[in-house]
């Protein structure tokens, strides 16, 4: 049972990553009906949304002659490719039309800058930049973050390892969740979790 200083964060629970969409998450939109019975039990929720601008530095075709799912070096480290996803102000970057978005008591939007990807919703891939969600979250007092959305193994693995290095306590609503899993990065994400102390539950056992 959420206590009064936690937050449910829904990270990306997006068009695009949903069946049919340009970034598709297996078995994506599966997720909302546990997502929506969840937002009631949380004094707070917080929405991601994955924003980018038209030819962002994370799609391939910004990359001549780069496919879809390889990684090149950029400025900041390796970086994934991935098809166009997500674009500013498209359908494939509006949420899923049955997630209960008016629960949300902030949106926040990442990936905004054309040259540095953001898949964390705390800190730019730069790692450096951040988006001010962490002062947000501090400022209202919250301390213990619950995680759910698209893909477990990209935007949410990133955004609870920082939250985690940032002093928040942290829970991954398992079911909640589903992954792209790029040559076993699911598995790889787990285990990362679990090194650091992020707790794993069933969205039942949250209500
Ligand atoms: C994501 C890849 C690219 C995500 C966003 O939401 O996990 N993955 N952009
Ligand atoms: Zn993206």
């Amino acid at each position: 049972m959420p206590g009064s200083d936690a937050a449910l964060v829904v990270i990306d629970v997006q068009n695009d990553f949903c069946p049919g969409g340009a970034l598709a998450v297996p078995d994506g939109d599966a997720v909302v009906p546990a997502i929506n019975r969840l937002m009631p039990h949380f004094p707070r929720v917080v929405l991601t949304q994955d924003w980018h601008p038209r030819g962002h530095l994370s799609f391939a075709a910004s990359h001549p002659g780069r496919q879809p799912f390889e990684t090149v070096a950029v400025d900041y480290g390796p970086q994934v490719l991935w098809p166009d996803h997500c674009v500013q102000g498209t359908q494939g970057a509006a949420f899923h039309p049955d997630l209960a978005t008016a629960a949300a008591a902030l949106i926040l939007r990442k990936g905004m800058n054309p040259k540095v990807d953001s898949y964390s919703a705390f800190f730019e891939n730069d790692r450096r930049t951040a988006t001010g969600l962490a002062g947000y979250l501090s400022g209202l007092g919250v301390r213990r973050l619950y995680f759910c959305g698209l893909a477990t193994d990209f935007c949410v693995l990133y955004s609870a390892l920082d939250a985690r290095a940032l002093g928040f306590a942290c829970t991954l609503v398992e079911d909640a969740c589903r992954g792209i899993d790029l040559d076993g990065s699911l598995g790889m994400a787990v285990q990362k979790m679990r090194e650091h102390d992020i707790e794993f539950t069933a969205a039942a056992a949250v209500v």
